[in-house]
């Protein structure tokens, strides 16, 4: 069928080659190339496969995917590395609808992404007559992002591509939807005033300076707390104030807890950092400091048994969403702006002394952090065969240490978690992982995206789970000769291999997969280098050798199956039956 289908092909030589006229593929690339955006992550296909060729022919970075989910996924951390909103560019209906998860994903984490999608020609699509991959994008993406736009006339491409990129990163961050039909791309115009159609977007995201009386009423709050603590969110890490932020922990001596992507914001060795005593500081804090962190589910709400006594707490949130404030528990003290600016003016405001908190605060912290590091210390040098997530853990944990500018991605249940709690990260923004969602198949996007974004090498440490949701993009991997080196933690299935099926039929549990699966032959088909382990020490000399080589490597890393528990640290949100049948 796909046969008899013409693809759309532009019609019109370039703007730059004939200087008459330009078309709707020619005024999107310039468009984007206008605002400084160089990489397209996408799928090809019906109606944008010659946009795809084109822009890369215009001298942007195009990276074709397996699946567009994958390709939304890099996209979205692509935003998240940059401030600039990532791009994803899909076909209609079915390729839009497998980027809208990531769009999605997007806008429920604050990372800015534009999905632009090609679509089918609106007057078959709004009289249902049955085009060609058919259906309303614009009406079904519209609640799942912060704004959706369509364009439909080639002189409005340029007011369209602005105000998507505008929506992405001003304000809270989030996902833009822009819808662009078939028909628009071959729409001819004069390139004269197609060009001056072209709008360059003046000051994206503009500082949101928070107002004095708030800066004074958190500083007042903070300067009585008897027991302080900072949370730093990955809304901290994304707003790129390292170095205040940074002034900002040291000059007020307090304790601090970094979420999971805003690890190495601050070394997690600080001596400031609380991580390790993570129970403790919430629950016997007196006023936390919330730094571009919500307090959603990850940090139970802000209330119940894990923040202490009821009542017990003051909250100070920055946070440049108003109506973030208040949204779980009452915030005694919002401060309302960008974070650049709120922790600017909050450092001006302290002046050139501020009291330590009191001693006996950070010692006790000090205390249970030590006993908790030793406990877990000797965890990570256990030799056993088969490994468990201790024993593996421990090595990567050296080799982030040797390379600290490495970027970890990591996606699981107990490969997460425990990744979470044993890696520590030294730099920011090195951390990737399943974020607000704890969603699975982020994994090969926002490997692919890390690597092209830095050209850091990139580790990305999967559970065997994990890595199906995303795993065809190893091809992607190899295709592009990226530096990522991908180890998975196989312990035959979601989160033990060891389950039983007790219906007494052939099928296996629904949480095991095929025993002794072999992930690394999987690399070795395209090109890439597979290496299966057993023990630590070779765990150890596969990903050293990866990592020095930036040759893509998948590392089947081999757990005792029996190692992991159901969901990993969050246990206590699986609700299970109670009920036996016979
Ligand atoms: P975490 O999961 O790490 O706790 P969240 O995603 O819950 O972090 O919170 C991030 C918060 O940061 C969001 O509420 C978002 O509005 C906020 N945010 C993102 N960028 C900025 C910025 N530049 N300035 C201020 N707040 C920001
Ligand atoms: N689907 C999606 C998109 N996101 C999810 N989070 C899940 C399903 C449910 N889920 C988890 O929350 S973790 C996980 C699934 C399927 C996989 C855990 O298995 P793993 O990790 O092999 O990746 P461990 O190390 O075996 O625990
Ligand atoms: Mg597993």
């Amino acid at each position: 069928m796909s046969a008899m289908l013409q693809d759309t092909n532009s019609t019109v030589v370039g703007a730059e080659t004939e200087g008459e006229l330009t078309d709707g593929f020619h005024l999107v690339i310039d468009a984007l190339k206008l605002n400084e955006i160089e990489t397209i992550y996408g799928v090809p296909g019906i109606p944008i496969t010659d946009l795809g060729r084109l822009a890369q022919g215009a001298g942007m970075r195009v990276i074709s995917f397996r699946h567009e989910q994958n390709a939304g996924n890099a996209a979205a951390i692509a935003g998240f590395l940059t401030k600039k909103p990532g791009i994803c560019l899909t076909v209609s209906a079915p390729g839009f609808l497998n980027g809208l998860t990531a769009l999605a994903n997007a806008t429920t984490n604050c990372f800015p992404m534009i999905l632009i999608s090609g679509s089918s020609e609106r007057e078959i699509v709004d009289l249902q007559q049955g085009d060609y991959e058919e259906m309303d994008q614009l009406a079904i993406a519209k609640p799942l992002c912060k704004a959706a736009f369509r364009v439909l006339h080639a002189a409005d491409i340029g007011i369209g591509v602005a105000r998507a990129i505008r929506a992405a990163v001003s304000g809270r961050p989030g996902g833009v939807y822009l819808d662009l039909p078939a028909k628009l791309f071959s729409q001819v115009m004069d390139a004269e005033a197609g060009r001056k159609s072209l709008v360059k977007v003046i000051d994206a995201a503009p500082a949101q300076l928070p107002a004095p009386s708030a800066i004074a009423r958190a500083l007042d709050l903070l300067k009585n707390a008897k027991r302080p603590l900072i949370i730093l969110g990955k809304g901290a890490a994304y707003a790129q104030a390292d170095e205040d932020i940074r002034a900002l922990v040291e000059k007020s001596g307090i304790p601090y807890l970094p979420m999971s992507m805003a690890k190495g914001l601050l070394p997690d060795t600080h001596p400031q950092s609380a991580g390790a005593a993570r129970s403790q500081a919430l629950k016997d804090s007196d006023v936390v400091v919330l730094i571009g962190a919500r307090l959603n589910w990850l940090l139970s709400h802000g209330k119940g048994k894990s923040w202490g006594e009821p009542g017990s707490k003051k909250f100070i949130q920055i946070d440049i969403e108003p109506k973030e404030m208040d949204s779980n528990v009452e915030i005694a003290a919002p401060v309302v702006g960008d974070i650049g600016s709120c922790v600017a003016a909050l450092l001006a405001g302290m002046g050139s002394s501020w009291p330590a908190p009191p001693a006996d605060w950070v010692n006790a912290l000090e205390t249970r952090k030590e006993a908790n590091l030793a406990k877990m210390a000797g965890r990570l040098k256990k030799n056993s065969t088969p490994m468990d997530f201790h024993a593996a853990l421990g090595v990567l944990r050296t080799v982030i240490q040797e390379r600290p500018d490495a970027i970890l991605v990591n996606e699981g249940a107990n490969t997460l978690d425990l990744a979470r709690g044993v890696i520590d990260m030294y730099q920011p923004r090195k951390r990737l992982d399943v974020g607000t969602w704890g969603v699975m198949g982020i994994g090969m996007g926002f490997a692919v995206a890390a690597a092209i974004e830095t050209g850091k090498p990139v580790l990305a440490v999967e559970g065997d789970s994990a890595f199906g949701f995303s795993g065809m993009e190893i091809e992607t991997i190899c295709r592009y000769n990226l530096p990522v080196c991908i180890v998975v933690f196989n312990n035959n299935g979601i989160y033990r291999g060891t389950d039983v099926n007790t219906s007494g039929t052939s099928d296996v549990a629904t949480t095991v997969f095929v025993h002794d699966a072999r992930y690394d032959l999987m690399m070795t088909a395209f090109g890439g280098v597979g290496v299966n382990v057993t023990t630590p020490d070779e765990l150890r000399t596969a990903v050293d050798a990866a990592m020095n080589s930036g040759k893509p490597t998948l590392i089947n890393a081999v757990i005792d199956p029996a190692a992991g528990s159901e969901s990993g640290n969050i246990g206590s949100l699986n609700p299970q039956s109670i009920v036996k049948k016979k």
